[in-house]
């Protein structure tokens, strides 16, 4: 095969063409109108903004991030600036110029999740909602997603409260009956259009030998992990939804650092690849050089679109 064929990352899905595979991961890059101009002027094909609750809000006691040599720890504690705020971002945006916005949506309670997605549609934007089914980080907030009864009922009513297609940010999982389980509920669901896989493996505890401390503040130290510790559980967890909603898309997320992650990720299933600590440590600039890597891999491979590897991961 030669080596000189034009690669084309382009993704068309939920209707929307995309000009490539990769945008940040929520919560990265994307709380202040500063960042989202700064993806949008970057190489990430779609933006999405900071999950947002109803009100405003400060978010957890710092220090609240820590990068380490394999990634990362975060107890962010939902800082953001209120749904209004990421509304009238995305009644400005309007379509992007073909770059797809994201809303990440994270109520505190089901009934603010609904009344987040009832004005959304109201607005009549080409925005879509991701809604956020899985933050490790507010005290005494459990993650919905590992309460299959309350995620069962939080669907029901987000179809009610809005006529579009949505999708959602899934927790990891790891054992095949909890794969099983949350596809039965999510696969009830038309609308649902996509999930995204994974949030931050929570409440990991990363400690400092040299001060014999943890290295952040919030939950005395546990927060959601990010970068290499993840990939290996976000590869699982999009190869087995891939196969398990068959007819719904599945975006992957977690220790995409490189065009081989990416590559891993869609070899998986993916549609699409969020990018989120190496965006955090890198910058926008991130995407270009991930989206090059990607290229010059699938040209060295002879692929020419990702349709040719998408899903096709081997078993032996
Ligand atoms: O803000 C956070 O602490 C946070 C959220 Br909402 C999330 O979904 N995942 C994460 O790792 N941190």
């Amino acid at each position: 095969m030669s080596d000189d064929h034009a690669v084309d990352l382009s993704v068309t899905w939920l209707g929307r063409a995309m000009p490539g595979c990769l945008y940040n991961a929520s919560g990265v890059w994307c709380r202040e109108e500063d960042e989202l101009a700064a993806l949008r002027a970057s190489a990430a094909a779609a933006l999405i903004t900071k999950s947002a609750t109803l009100a405003p809000r400060d978010g957890n006691p710092e220090p609240r991030y820590h990068p380490t040599p394999l990634g990362s720890i975060n107890s962010m504690g939902l800082p953001n600036r209120g749904f209004d705020y990421y509304l009238d971002f995305a009644r400005r945006y309007g379509d992007g110029g073909g770059k797809p916005l994201f809303l990440s949506l994270s109520g505190l309670t089901l009934d603010d999740n609904c009344a987040m997605l009832r004005r959304l549609a109201e607005a009549g934007l080409p925005a879509l909602p991701e809604i956020n089914l899985s933050c490790p980080n507010v005290p005494g907030k459990p993650q919905l997603g590992y309460d299959f009864g309350a995620t069962a009922e939080a669907l029901d009513a987000f179809d009610a409260a809005y006529p579009g297609l949505y999708g959602v940010k899934l927790p990891p999982y790891f054992d095949p009956a909890h794969f099983a389980a949350m596809a039965e509920i999510l696969n009830r669901h038309r609308r649902l259009a996509f999930v995204t896989c994974i949030n931050s493996i929570g409440n990991g505890l990363v400690v400092d030998v040299d001060s014999e401390a943890v290295v952040i503040k919030p939950k005395d130290g546990l927060g959601g992990l990010g970068g290499d510790y993840v990939l290996p559980t976000a590869l699982a967890n999009v190869r087995e939804f891939c196969r398990l909603l068959p007819g719904k898309d599945v975006v992957g997320c977690g220790g995409v650092k490189s065009g081989r992650e990416a590559f891993m990720h869609i070899l998986a299933g993916a549609r699409a690849v969020q990018v989120g600590t190496c965006l955090h440590q890198e910058g926008p600039g991130a995407f270009a050089r991930i989206a090059a890597e990607l290229a010059a891999l699938m040209r060295a491979k002879g692929y020419r679109r990702l349709d040719d590897f998408r899903g096709r991961l081997r078993t032996l």
